[in-house]
């Protein structure tokens, strides 16, 4: 069988920080799904939350302040997974019948980390609400990019004004990074990138992890 064929209705994840560098990542997946012969027009690019014309909304509310009244914890939880199983009914699963490679750009790890870890919300709850909406459904591979926050907030900065989650105090952010770490340790199909090396140095790590991958497959 073909590489392409072989990645052919599979679900990559990126996941990361702020200023990890996934938009970066996902430029290197492309590049390496290309030198595996994979059309560009069977690479389907989803970002979460978003992705479809109401989970972008539904972005907007999560990214947006508005005076006098706090979006509360669990109101933020319930926003991501609506914006999830928008996403995956309307753009993921269709896009794995139809054999293409989906790659995204955060997932369901993104709610146990920020709103689990970050947030502090019950991560059975979490759990519990994944099974309701999605179900069994899960990414096939998940790249994992590790950035101390300090790094990738400055990262972030640089490219722009903060928005209301990448305002919140660090430890925030250590808590969330710490919950990625734990679900990558214990889940078989996923790595971990050292996202403070050189853009030259994560591309060679994702390109290896990658190819790695493919030969379990
Ligand atoms: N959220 C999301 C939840 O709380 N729960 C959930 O369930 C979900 C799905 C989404 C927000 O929502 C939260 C998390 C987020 O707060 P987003 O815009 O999707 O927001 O995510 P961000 O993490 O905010 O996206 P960023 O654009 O900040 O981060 P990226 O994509 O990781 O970083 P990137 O590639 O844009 O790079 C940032 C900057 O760093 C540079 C780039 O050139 C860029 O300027 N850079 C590097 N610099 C040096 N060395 C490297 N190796 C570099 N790689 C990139």
């Amino acid at each position: 069988m073909s590489a392409s064929e072989k990645l052919a209705g599979k679900f990559i994840v990126i996941e990361g920080l702020e200023g990890a560098g996934k938009s970066t990542a996902i430029a290197y997946i492309g590049k390496w799904l290309a030198l595996q012969n994979m059309p560009a027009e069977n690479i389907t690019y989803t970002r979460e939350p978003g992705g479809t014309e109401l989970a972008e909304r539904m972005r907007d509310i999560v990214k947006m302040d508005i005076k006098g009244e706090e979006l509360e914890d669990k109101a933020e939880l319930l926003l991501m997974y609506a914006a999830r199983v928008q996403l995956v009914e309307h753009v993921i699963k269709p896009a794995l019948r139809n054999n293409h490679i989906v790659v995204g750009d955060r997932h369901n790890w993104s709610s146990l980390a920020y709103q689990g870890g970050g947030r502090g919300i019950n991560s059975q709850l979490i759990e519990d609400i994944k099974q309701v909406s999605l179900g069994n459904f899960n990414a096939d591979f998940t790249l994992y990019l590790d950035i101390d926050p300090e790094l990738g907030l400055s990262r972030a900065r640089e490219r722009g004004e903060l928005d209301r989650i990448e305002r919140l105090a660090i430890d925030f952010f250590e808590r969330t990074r710490q919950v990625f770490l734990q679900l990558v340790k214990g889940n078989k199909s996923a790595v971990t990138i050292d996202a403070s090396q050189t853009p030259e140095l994560v591309e060679k790590a994702i390109f290896i992890q990658l190819d790695n991958w493919l030969a379990s497959l």
